[in-house]
């Protein structure tokens, strides 16, 4: 499966700046408060899904972001119930470090015929989830989380990921996580692999955003500050799009 052009404009556009909606916490009504500063800043793409976000919901919001901008949007699913017709793209993940089949293989298995009616393109994507359990992603998908004093582990990972066949690695410190993913940990998986990196989770200002970038992110993503203070948000989606 070749790339498509969502896949092909994030790899044009790196560093990117992705802007997570949780439907649950911004609803449709909410959308142009939530994104208007994000977009206005430069952020690349928008991802919708939550770890209880569902079908009509995720539709309405994706319906919301593309009434507004000309922007893609790809989904951030929990399973099959996140995905929604509308959208772009979706990032067709595997939960790496999940002791449940359901997150490894089952839901995808639910969600692959979907995705091709919907005619959704699938980025495929190695999800891991680091730093400490705790993390409602943690708890929701029964995950062996890999700390991040053990940076060859988390390497070991994600050139699995990219020998089965997966693009993109997304390193999850999970949404609010205490300690983003650090720069250490990014700066190892992108010398060891050859993967479009993606990096979130507890990122809270430009300053760690920019630093994820140096260290060798190809995107960061921002969710629960957008739904905080969006002029932060867009502080940071500015630091990642401009870092040196
Ligand atoms: C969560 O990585 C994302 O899946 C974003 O995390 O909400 O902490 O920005 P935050």
């Amino acid at each position: 499966m070749e790339p498509g052009p969502v896949e092909r404009l994030l790899r044009d556009e790196a560093p990117c700046h992705l802007s997570l909606l949780d439907p649950i916490d911004v609803p449709p009504d909410r959308v142009p408060e939530a994104l208007d500063p994000l977009v206005d800043a430069g952020t690349t793409a928008v991802m919708v899904g939550g770890s209880t976000a569902h079908g009509s919901l995720v539709e309405a919001v994706v319906e919301a972001v593309k009434e507004r901008y000309d922007i893609p949007v790809i989904l951030f699913p929990n399973g099959p119930e996140g995905l929604a017709p509308n959208a772009d793209a979706v990032f067709f993940m595997s939960m790496l470090n999940s002791r449940n089949t359901y997150y490894l293989i089952e839901a995808q298995v639910k969600g692959a015929i979907p995705v091709r009616e919907f005619g959704l393109e699938a980025i495929p994507t190695g999800y891991l989830v680091v730093g400490s359990w705790g993390t409602t992603v943690s708890v929701v998908g029964d995950a062996k989380v890999i700390p991040y004093d053990k940076p060859e582990l988390i390497v070991a990972y994600a050139t699995a990921a990219e020998f089965l066949g997966m693009r993109f690695v997304y390193l999850e410190a999970g949404s609010g996580a205490p300690e983003p993913v650090p720069p250490e940990v990014v700066s190892a998986v992108k010398e060891n692999t050859n993967v479009f990196l993606i990096v979130g989770g507890g990122v809270r200002d430009p300053e760690t955003a920019e630093e994820l970038v140096k260290a060798g992110a190809d995107a960061v993503v921002t969710g629960n500050a957008l739904e905080r203070d969006p002029n932060v948000a867009a502080d940071i989606a500015r630091a990642v799009r401009t870092a040196p």
